[in-house]
């Protein structure tokens, strides 16, 4: 019988997990290294946005079915959901792993589970997570047993998504993911599916492979049709009317810390074979320098001198507060770097993090000669372009995302240019 469970990690993934358990009748102990992280779930506050996170939160604790502190417990079960980032050389870390796998040694016990949750190159349990458990002296696969089951949700729907979404378990051996399914069937609604630990790892990373894949084919038919005056989403659009085609949207870049990471796990192990992979991940990475250098070009044309942008979008994707690797942030460096004057304003980020932000979109595109779209936030789709032409010194606007009304914008006077779509031009 699971009765308790230990969760290492106590961010985007650990949390709400930690939370779920523990309103599903479980007694559950959260560790997380960060002292400030650990006193303010004590005093019920979240350091995350998550929706539905702070009411449920606050029943587990009140139910008294959540502890959280800095040092592991004794337990039936050991969670870890923990960063596994990539290095500067875009080369796996997998420190944070190592440790929090060290970390619980001291209270493993015979008959324990020990589950991975974090998103890892394939071989890591056998290789990085194996030879630290082996220090408890318990036999692996007989009186310790270890699974891998990544974590698939997205953030904004992460409840949803945990109930819901099927479930890939991979244990070391039969027994370990036999004890996996029995602990996630507590509130998993979706089908599980058994494999073993090193396939459970590749599955994930190459869900967010083939997203990687197919965004830098959508990135690279953008920069065709750029050339050959094509409208790129037209095209597209057609194309995924076959019933088995299905190209993703191109865009100023792939950020987040999921999909513009994951690839590099594969490139690293296998280089000389990974070469689709390695070569798609470059192309979305040059996709902010792409739509920098267009900017230019189109001031450049216009013979403007000494332009200001007003970017709009700081965050990764859609109707989201996340800047982790935004491709905005690389904008924005490129800008910096041609000393092109700019502002930068997103509805989503309160908080003044950058220099040029601003509070408000009026304030972004006063005496702006083009407006660069990054990010496709509701707000900018319904954006009225007779509110703010009259700001501007120049009315141009410049959208990757292909989400405002065209007709609406030129009818205010706008010169309107897409990414990979020239033919409006
Ligand atoms: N993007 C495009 N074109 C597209 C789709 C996305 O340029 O057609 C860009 C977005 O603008 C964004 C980036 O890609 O910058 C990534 O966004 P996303 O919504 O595709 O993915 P994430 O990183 O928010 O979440 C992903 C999800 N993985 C899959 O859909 C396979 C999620 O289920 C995972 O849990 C998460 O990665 C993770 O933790 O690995």
């Amino acid at each position: 019988m699971i009765n308790k469970i230990c969760v290492v990690g106590l961010g985007y993934i650990g949390l709400p997990t930690a939370v779920m358990f523990a309103n599903h009748g479980k007694v559950v102990h959260g560790v997380d290294i960060n002292e400030e992280i650990v006193n303010k779930i004590n005093r019920k506050q979240l350091h995350i946005e998550e929706k539905g996170l702070k009411e449920k939160l606050v029943e587990a604790i009140d139910q008294k079915h959540l502890t959280v502190s800095t040092k592991p417990e004794e337990a039936d079960v050991f969670i870890i959901a923990v960063p596994s980032p990539i290095k500067n050389d875009k080369t796996a870390n997998l420190s944070y792993v190592e440790k929090a796998t060290e970390a619980i040694v001291p209270y493993l016990q015979k008959g324990n589970l020990v589950i991975l949750e974090s998103t890892v190159p394939p071989l890591t349990v056998e290789k990085v997570m194996l030879p630290v458990l082996e220090k408890t002296n318990l036999e692996i696969g007989r009186e310790l047993f270890v699974a891998h089951s990544p974590e698939r949700v997205i953030p904004g729907k992460v409840f949803e998504e945990l109930i819901n979404n099927d479930r890939i378990i991979g244990g070391i051996n039969e027994k370990s993911s036999e004890l996996a399914v029995e602990l996630y069937r507590t509130f998993v609604v979706g089908n599980i599916h058994i494999t073993d630990a090193k396939t459970a790892e590749l599955v994930k990373v190459i869900e967010n492979t083939y997203r990687d894949v197919n965004i830098a084919f959508a990135n690279e038919l953008a920069r065709i049709c750029d050339n050959l005056n094509i409208n790129v989403w037209e095209a597209i659009k057609l194309a995924n009317y076959h019933p088995r085609v299905n190209i993703h949207s191109p865009g100023p870049g792939v950020g987040g810390h999921c999909i513009a990471v994951d690839p590099w796990f594969l490139v690293e192990l296998q280089p000389e074979t990974a070469k689709i992979i390695g070569v798609a991940r470059n192309i979305n990475d040059s996709m902010p320098h792409y739509t920098t250098n267009k900017v230019i070009s189109i001031i450049d044309q216009q013979s403007i001198q000494h332009g200001k942008v007003a970017v709009l979008g700081l965050s990764y994707k859609a109707d989201i507060d996340d800047t982790r690797e935004s491709p905005s942030l690389d904008v924005m460096r490129a800008l910096e770097e041609q000393k092109i004057e700019y502002s930068v304003f997103d509805p989503h980020i309160k908080e003044q993090i950058f220099m040029k932000q601003t509070k408000t979109i009026e304030e972004a595109v006063e005496h702006a000669d083009l407006i660069l779209i990054m990010t496709n936030h509701q707000e900018f789709k319904k954006l009225n372009p007779e509110s703010l032409k009259d700001k501007m010194r120049t009315k141009i606007i410049y959208d990757t995302k292909k989400c405002i009304d065209e007709d609406k914008w030129k009818q205010a006077g706008f010169e309107v240019y897409f990414l990979g779509d020239s033919s409006s031009n």
